[in-house]
């Protein structure tokens, strides 16, 4: 008997837990959930074992004995074609089993005896009690089965929970003919369906291991089911980690990888979505958020100057002091595993501004940007405000003392062209950039207070032209405050590499705070403005409360 364990994919459900780390490397009760199955293996005699890795996989510890093989396409495919990496081990007797799943040794030992048939599925028949303790009490995440007597009917997330009488678990047993079956059925299908949909998957390499199940029952072949009740545990969730009484320990990422984050994802994915925090809790609710099926995040953190002073009661005309901007950064930075770009105003005069590029780095941020206004400068957005440019001699002097400040090749310097917001024009601020960039620049942020976004889609235009004409590529950033129709795609493809949503956090709690107010004052309580508030429980989990209970629930179990 052999084992294969399939531990290729990211685990998007569990955040940050998962962000540089497979789900399989989460440490439960002490040991990374692969080992936990490689354990049980071993104690079962069963040492051929075999790892299908992909995401992250340089995170997978090499354990004697066992073989990897690498689905580097995991971006792209699932768990099926995980398996086939493997193909080569469906020869014999083999197990197959999820890498994100703990499993008592027990329920594999089920799995041992001469089987009912040539395939054969662990199902949990207890499946719903499992859902009820959730607080998301949802069943669409589940396997769901339907069988009669010890023969499957019917398997996949779409089986409806009123019709479904078990979930299946993640393991499963291929004797020498039922692995020959799976290959067989799986290289029938691959020239016709690779592509193509395929039972409920939109292609074959998209597929679950319960479509191919799903198609083998459909043919007439019999894929047998062995009951179980309770002693597995399917990590999807944070909430999956706290029901089973676990710290929640996110692998935090030191400064010096948090800094180099920036520019390793300019490399990899083009295109930055950036978003404003003004102090630990904006940032952590910012690096938490996601969305839609992808899971979508935001890829950086915007240390705002408008939303810093404000959130301190000051208006934005650079008062904060150094310390003070410091410390903001180094609250941030512990908040979030995002990488930080600061606005850095104006930079101050040249040896304040070495002094500040070297303590921002030492910290972790990976950029600042300073704009060419002349110290001490106002909120670009103020209409009433004049605003006055910088020699641009004096500010490319300036970028290039920060340039030498700083100590690590990661760490970036963006020049804020101003030009458009002091009406000096287009030509200004192409000259300006042009300046800048052979001045050291490692990009350029062009602001506008328009509308409408023609403006900065035309110097777009000119800027890719000024790139060619200097040979030098460097980013182009923007922040679409007001003009905040065009949307993030339509900025990439106009030639944007970092967009900044500055202010937005701030502006949505001021808000919320005022909805609040004037709903107690209105209602003589606070019963009514509920809606406009998170839970209590909500900040608890935020800031790692809950984390810290179960850590201390975990040591007096542990010691009793
Ligand atoms: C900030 O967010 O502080 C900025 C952008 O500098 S803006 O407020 O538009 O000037
Ligand atoms: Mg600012």
């Amino acid at each position: 008997m052999k084992a294969i364990i399939l531990a290729a994919g990211v685990g998007s459900r569990l955040l940050y837990l998962t962000k540089h780390t497979p789900k399989c490397m989460i440490h439960i009760k002490g040991k990374p959930i692969l080992e936990h199955q490689l354990d049980i293996y071993k104690n079962l005699q069963i040492n051929d074992i075999n790892v299908v890795r992909g995401f992250a996989k340089e995170q997978i510890a090499a354990y004697p004995g066992i073989k990897f093989y690498d689905n580097d396409d995991y971006k792209d495919n699932n768990i099926l074609a995980s398996l086939f990496y493997a193909e080569k081990e469906l020869d014999n007797d083999v197990i197959v089993s999820y890498g994100d799943t703990i499993f008592e040794q027990k329920n594999v030992e089920k799995l041992l005896p001469t089987p009912p048939g040539d395939i054969t599925i662990l199902v949990e028949l207890d499946w719903k009690k499992t859902y009820e303790k959730k607080k998301v009490n949802s069943h669409k995440d589940a396997e769901k089965v339907v069988f009669h007597g010890d023969k499957l009917l019917k398997i996949g997330k779409h089986v409806p929970s009123e019709e479904a009488n078990g979930e299946f678990i993640g393991i499963a047993r291929f004797t020498k003919r039922g692995a020959e079956l799976l290959k067989q059925t799986f290289n029938e299908l691959r020239p016709t369906h690779w592509d193509k949909p395929f039972q409920q998957a939109s292609s074959l390499r998209k597929a679950y291991l319960t479509d191919i199940f799903q198609e083998l029952v459909n043919r007439g072949h019999e894929v047998n089911i062995i009951p179980i009740q309770g002693g597995w545990l399917e990590i999807d969730t944070i909430e999956d980690l706290k029901l089973a009484g676990e710290e929640i320990i996110p692998k935090k990422i030191a400064p010096e990888v948090k800094r180099a984050l920036l520019k390793k994802l300019l490399a990899e994915k083009g295109f930055i979505r950036a978003i404003e925090s003004h102090n630990s809790i904006s940032a952590i609710i910012a690096s938490n958020a996601i969305h839609g099926p992808e899971k979508n995040s935001f890829d950086a953190i915007w240390i705002s100057s408008l939303t810093e002073s404000a959130a301190k009661g000051h208006p934005d005309i650079e008062l904060l002091g150094i310390d003070s901007r410091l410390h903001t950064i180094s609250e941030i930075v512990e908040a979030t595993d995002k990488p930080l770009i600061i606005d850095g105003d104006t930079g101050g005069d040249p040896n304040a501004f070495e002094y500040f590029v070297r303590k921002a780095e030492n910290l972790g941020a990976s950029a600042v940007i300073i704009e060419d206004k002349t110290y001490p400068k106002r909120n670009s957005l103020d209409d009433d405000s004049s605003h006055s440019l910088e020699d641009q001699k004096i500010f490319a002097h300036k970028i290039k003392r920060g340039k030498n400040a700083h100590l690590s090749k990661d760490f970036m310097i963006i020049a804020r062209l101003e030009s458009l917001i002091a009406g000096k024009g287009m030509e200004d601020a192409l000259q300006r950039a042009e300046e800048y960039l052979k001045a050291g620049a490692d990009g350029i942020m062009i602001h506008s207070k328009s509308k409408s976004p023609d403006e900065i889609l035309h110097f777009a235009q000119e800027y890719q032209k000024l790139s060619k004409k200097l040979g030098i590529e460097k980013p182009l950033v923007c922040v679409p405050t007001t003009y905040n129709t065009i949307r993030e795609s339509e900025l990439r493809a106009a030639g944007y590499h970092i967009v900044i949503h500055a202010n937005h956090l701030l502006r949505a709690s001021i808000k919320a705070m005022q909805n609040v107010c004037k709903t107690i004052l209105q209602h003589e309580r606070s019963y009514d403005a509920e809606e406009y508030c998170c839970s209590v429980e909500e900040i608890f989990d935020l800031v790692g409360f809950s984390d810290i209970k179960n850590k201390e629930k975990n040591f007096a179990n542990h010691n009793k």
